[in-house]
């Protein structure tokens, strides 16, 4: 079956299955709408953490260890800046540091993010769209047991060590969506839309809340399969299992179901898990959704896959 598929992605987990789902699909295929809620300035740098994962993954340069950053990195411009007392809780590796430099001069002269991401994919071969899911500035804050907190200091300064209470997207009530991205949720041979299997609460709901995006998705006419970032109750990597527990939820692929539920037909749990009791309206099916190897992300892809089209020929 052909049809243009969807994909709302966070980084690390999101980034690999966005991967799979390019290497399943034909070059004009796929558009990936990514989380910017991370983002963040550091160093005078514009930085998109999830834009940058997508982006290495997709190109073949992500560091499979680290989940984030470049392969074969080396570090001489973090071990300068240490000499000279700057801030090195956030680390930007020499090769990385190129994509933030870039693309902070040309944000500066004006130009999108939007458009400098898709510089970035023609220069490194990237077919698929990979869109911000807004130009305009949206940022993940995190009321937390030591008040709130932005994204980058909970996460990476904060090693997200304290409790979570509430999570806020500053910004997002503002933000106008990313046009090519209603274009993509509205094209009439939409095959499916995928929700990777990133954190629901600070990688998926700032693209939900962003206005006319969750609309976007509800009138798409194509099915919507969202994949369990937690198996056997734990992250496969990240706070979400630790944010699921102090928000006051069951650390479950169940929970994560009944929380998508009004906009999922499909939620595919870990073949491991038992699968979730029955949840309105959504099918559960268990898949293999841990992904070792470049062989498991494209093997997800295709059950993802499968799965939206079962539901349409149903
Ligand atoms: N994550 C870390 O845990 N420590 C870092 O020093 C770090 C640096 C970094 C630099 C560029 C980039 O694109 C991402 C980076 N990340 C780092 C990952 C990132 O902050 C988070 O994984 C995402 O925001 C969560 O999706």
């Amino acid at each position: 079956m052909s049809g243009h598929v969807v994909a709302l992605s966070g980084g690390v987990g999101g980034a690999k299955l966005a991967q799979g789902l390019d290497l399943a699909l034909a070059a004009d295929e796929l558009t990936i709408i990514v989380n910017t809620g991370d983002d963040f300035r550091h160093l005078g740098l514009y930085i998109s953490p999830d834009i940058d994962s997508v982006v290495y993954a997709l190109s073949g340069r992500a560091d499979a260890v680290r989940g984030w950053g470049r392969r074969e990195e080396t570090w001489t411009f973090m071990a300068a800046l240490k000499e000279l007392g700057g801030a090195d809780w956030f680390r930007l590796g020499d090769g990385d540091l190129a994509m933030h430099v870039e693309r902070s001069w040309r944000m500066a002269q004006g130009e999108p993010l939007s458009a400098v991401t898709a510089r970035f994919c023609q220069a490194l071969g990237i077919t698929a769209q990979v869109l911000p899911m807004s130009d305009d500035a949206v940022r993940t804050r995190v009321l937390s047991s030591e008040g709130w907190l932005d994204f980058q200091d909970y996460f990476v300064a904060r090693q997200c060590q304290p409790a979570v209470r509430e999570v806020a997207f500053a910004g997002a009530a503002q933000a106008a969506a990313q046009p090519a991205a209603l274009a993509a949720l509205a094209r009439t041979d939409l095959r499916a839309i995928v929700i990777c299997p990133s954190n629901p609460f600070v990688s998926v709901e700032p693209i939900l809340a962003v206005p006319g995006m969750h609309a976007a998705i509800e009138a798409a006419r194509a099915p919507v399969v969202a994949v369990t970032p937690i198996i056997g109750g734990k992250a496969v990597k990240g706070p979400a299992a630790k944010m699921m527990a102090e928000l006051g939820l069951p650390v479950s692929g169940a929970a994560i179901a009944q929380r998508y539920a009004n906009l999922i037909d499909v939620f595919i749990s870990d073949e491991r898990d038992p699968l979730p009791a029955a949840v309105a309206g959504v099918r559960i099916q268990g898949a293999q959704t841990l992904m070792r190897s470049s062989d498991d992300r494209v093997a997800l892809a295709r059950a993802v896959l499968a799965a939206a089209d079962a539901v349409r020929d149903a």
